[in-house]
């Protein structure tokens, strides 16, 4: 029997990948509590991890305003640059490859999370219908303050300044999160913004901070080593787009002119249905120009069957790596996986994190 292409060496932008399985990224709340510092444990967790063709790492926030939830990693100070160098080493010395996913959350933020208290940023002062974890429990998001045009380019600043620390970090590239209701996201759907200058109203409007946001990251580093990550049709954060067809053709369309890495679509609901309008997926898929990479409720077969036909370059995997650190193995031996344990996924040390079996650990116990 041939090997399924899925387990077989491709190329991403300027990355030389093993396979075309990727670790999602996934959110896990174990930073360093007094400086959202990643150290020891991430380090053990995404090498763990390296047989992944590719891994992109939980988001990271650029700046602290960027910050949504308790214990997330930032890209911002030494101290975090440091600890995600030591993160990036243990997986290059396992022959990983690896990008960090640049997050700025916008309104999906609670003032006790921010600097001094402040309020959130957004496009536009709606709060979102969504909530967030601050260190004590789930609580509704904080009214956010509208973003004056003035301040886009200090914004955008924010992701070069990341982009330059995430290369001193050791990183091979970078995703852009722009998806699931997040900043970027918001932005681009006209549920969360009304703006009335050039941010905001067309759709034109609405894909030009996703364009300034690629256009500098990819000028700060190199096209090849950036990635975008959208979520179409998702309505996670309580975000709403009045015809998500349009707006993502038009923000791909966008995104054509950079020769990018990849693309990672959030295929439906986060986490959730695999669904949207008749073919609407589809077309954005095949109006992308460069590689495609496919999320959400991939089995193994699934995703033998999408790299097979081309209607994916590569599959991410999420819950699946969290439970099996050697998922690719098993994958490729098509053996159980380890079942992901939900009370774990957020907060905490090694529990649920460091301390999954690889099938070899599994049946040295046995
Ligand atoms: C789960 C919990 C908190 C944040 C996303 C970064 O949905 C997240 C996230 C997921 O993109």
């Amino acid at each position: 029997m041939t090997l399924p292409r899925l387990f077989t060496p491709t190329s991403l932008g300027s990355l030389e990948l093993a396979n075309r399985i990727v670790m999602a990224p996934l959110t896990r709340n174990r930073a360093r509590a007094e400086d959202d510092a990643p150290y020891e444990i991430h380090a053990r967790y995404y090498a763990q991890r390296a047989s992944a063709g590719l891994i992109v790492t939980e988001g990271s926030q650029i700046t602290p305003e960027a910050k949504g939830y308790a214990w997330t990693p930032g890209i911002h100070s030494e101290a975090q640059i440091e600890g995600w160098k030591a993160v990036t080493d243990a997986v290059h010395a396992r022959g990983g490859k690896i990008v960090i996913q640049l997050w700025h959350v916008g309104r999906i933020s609670h003032t006790s999370l921010l600097p001094n208290g402040q309020a959130p940023v957004a496009p536009t002062a709606i709060t979102a219908e969504s909530r967030t974890y601050d260190g004590n429990g789930f609580v509704p998001v904080s009214q956010p303050r509208a973003l004056e045009t003035s301040e886009i380019p200090r914004l955008i600043e924010d992701y070069r300044q990341a982009t330059r620390n995430a290369r001193a970090a050791g990183f091979d590239g970078v995703e852009i999160h722009a998806a699931n209701g997040y900043l970027i996201d918001q932005f681009l759907k006209d549920g969360a913004n009304q703006r009335t200058d050039a941010y905001g109203g067309s759709v034109e409007n609405r894909v030009r901070l996703l364009d300034e946001v690629v256009a500098a990251v990819s000028e700060t580093w190199e096209p090849g080593r950036v990635g975008v990550r959208l979520s179409p049709f998702s309505n996670a954060n309580g975000i709403t787009d009045s015809d998500p067809v349009a707006t993502f053709t038009a923000a791909v369309d966008k995104l054509n002119a950079y020769g990018l890495a990849f693309l990672h679509l959030v295929e439906g609901q986060t986490g959730g249905p695999r669904e949207w309008p008749e073919g609407g997926l589809e077309a954005l898929r095949a109006r992308f120009n460069g590689s495609y990479i496919a999320n959400n409720g991939y089995d193994r077969q699934a995703a033998i069957d999408a790299v097979e036909t081309g209607k994916a370059d590569l599959v991410a995997f999420g819950k699946a790596f969290i439970a099996n650190p050697d998922l690719v193995e098993r994958l490729r031996q098509d053996t159980p996986l380890n079942t992901p344990d939900s009370d774990t996924f957020y907060g905490g040390t090694e529990k649920g994190y460091t301390d999954y079996p690889t099938l070899e650990e599994t049946a040295s116990a046995a």
